[in-house]
């Protein structure tokens, strides 16, 4: 049997006879109980490093490791990881951008949480923007944050084509998930628009890989819940950037209207509609407080008596960028999109906005929620990918009656996206139909957080019942027998990628996936 806890056997032993030989007056013994080979690593063993480490953006699972690597280079992480895999007491490792996971899913018990951000202390540019004959790329580190990557690029006058909602997010860890938000209907989620990557494997090697070398390791990756390893650079696609977008928000209080506009919006190709599609819920008068940035006085008392006689409003957000040379035109193409639509008539706002500003709209509400004190708080987040041919099942029986029970902080997302941007190659699991939903329960919970869990597990359980097969994005599982379900068909070949890229199972245990597969104990 493989045993993974060696880091905190070392640690333990560590305490007792440091305790003993600080008496002596020595400093730093600890150090004479590790390999040779690490030695020469910014491992840190103490409180500070290892509670930082022991908790994410959910903020629902505290789990300790041993000890946290802050890495200078990209070797110090593949002496890390080979040093596990070549000892006789190997320990667990987990990557950790910049914290936002939900379940601990960086978090790496007894074992080693690299903290990817301190690649970026050195004196390296880790951000490098490039062009070939075809096409404009940028080469940037697993650590990187998206906000700064949007920075760099927008210096060249280009950017990359799809985004998550939220830019504090590391690169690394975005493309162990899919990355996904309103552009992903048109450009894919993020991890169809890579070109290549490097990556450190379970058996401490960096390799460099692409579709068309190393194929199997690149797909893997993507979408591989940090399984196969620790992203260290990504080859990201870059596009002309607009300067401006234009906003346009259409309120429904019917939802196979909002739906079909929806639907239709997203079939439609590059230039000839929107360039980004959303859709959220509105259903109490709080909401409309929240929006409040951005919808008038006039407009909110507006939506407050539509809201008094539906409670409960659909929102379609849609963008179209734009920049000094389509300005003239962007205007009228807008309107005449919005002419085949069917919202309530009267009920569509229209607003410019800087196309940073636009993109990094959250952190507007980061501050926001920070200032109330209401950001370090529980997030038992739930998001979903709901098949098309349910989502009308799925308003009935979720939004129009489970939320209806009692109050769930924060934003529910809902928009669709089309499947034929997801390569089947990729880990990233989706429903089996050719048009799905995003669905997210972006809860923030005051104090009691166990409740809202609880309808999430509700939310999971009427489709089931209901026959609705839905995937999980962040997907939190606890036994083999969900994660057989989650990954269905590519269960196998998951497996497979397992085997060969992380044989002895050290990387990302707080997936949970591979805790206590036959294979690995053998
Ligand atoms: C914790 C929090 C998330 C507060 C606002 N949000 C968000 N608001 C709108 N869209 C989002 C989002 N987080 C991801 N997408």
């Amino acid at each position: 049997m493989l045993r993974r806890c060696s880091m905190s056997h070392f640690f333990i032993a560590t305490v007792v006879i440091s305790t003993l030989i600080s008496i002596l007056g020595q400093q730093r013994p600890w150090t004479t109980m590790l390999p040779q080979e690490l030695l020469g690593l910014d491992l840190r063993f103490d409180k500070n490093a290892t509670t930082m480490a022991s908790t994410d953006f959910g903020r629902l699972t505290q789990v300790l490791p041993a000890a946290v690597l802050y890495p200078s280079s990209v070797q110090d992480i593949t002496t890390l990881v080979k040093s596990s895999f070549s000892s006789y007491l190997p320990f667990s490792i987990a990557a950790r951008g910049h914290g936002h996971s939900i379940h601990g899913q960086a978090m790496a018990h007894n074992g080693v949480v690299i903290q990817m951000g301190s690649l970026n202390h050195t004196h390296e540019i880790r951000i490098n923007v490039s062009s070939s004959s075809s096409d404009f790329y940028a080469d940037v580190g697993g650590e990187q944050l998206w906000i700064d990557v949007l920075r760099a690029t927008l210096r060249h006058g280009l950017a990359p084509p799809s985004f998550t909602d939220y830019l504090y997010l590391s690169v690394g860890g975005t493309l162990s998930n899919a990355g996904v938000s309103g552009q992903t209907f048109l450009h894919g989620p993020q991890i169809s628009n890579v070109y290549e990557l490097d990556v450190v494997t379970g058996k401490g090697k960096m390799v460099t890989c692409s579709k068309h070398h190393r194929s199997e390791l690149f797909y893997a990756v993507l979408g591989g819940l940090g399984q196969f390893g620790v992203i260290t650079r990504a080859r990201i696609a870059l596009h002309p950037a607009p300067q401006m977008v234009k906003r346009t928000r259409l309120l429904y209080t019917d939802f196979s209207a909002f739906t079909r506009d929806q639907e239709y919006l997203i079939s439609l190709n590059i230039g000839e509609g929107f360039d980004y599609v959303e859709g959220s819920l509105i259903r109490d008068e709080t909401e409309i407080d929240t929006w409040r940035s951005s919808f008038s006085k006039k407009d909110k008392e507006k939506i407050r008596s539509l809201l008094a006689k539906h409670h409960l409003i659909y929102l379609l957000e849609g963008t179209k960028y734009y920049d000094t040379v389509t300005a003239p035109t962007a205007d009228q193409e807008v309107d005449l999109l919005l002419n085949g639509l069917t919202f309530i008539p009267g009920f569509a706002f229209k607003n410019d906005l800087l196309y940073v500003g636009f993109l990094n709209r959250v952190y507007d509400g980061e501050l926001e929620l920070r200032h109330k004190g209401l950001w370090d708080v529980p997030h038992p987040w739930l998001i979903i990918f709901v098949p098309k041919s349910r989502i009308s099942d799925f308003n009935e029986g979720v939004f129009k009656k489970i939320l209806k029970r009692n109050s769930t902080m924060g934003p529910v997302l809902v928009y669709p996206m089309n499947r034929n941007k997801w390569d089947e190659r990729m880990s990233a699991v989706t429903p089996d139909e050719d048009v799905f939903y995003h669905v997210g329960f972006l809860r923030s919970a005051m104090h009691d957080w166990e409740y809202l869990e609880d309808q999430n597990k509700e939310i999971l359980s009427f489709c089931v019942d209901n026959g609705i097969k839905t995937k999980q994005y962040f997907p939190h599982y606890t036994t083999n027998t969900e994660w057989k379900n989650h990954f269905g068909p590519k269960w196998n070949k998951f497996i497979e990628r397992k085997k060969s890229f992380d044989p002895k199972g050290l990387l990302s245990p707080g997936q949970k996936i591979f805790t206590a597969m036959p294979w690995q104990w053998k």
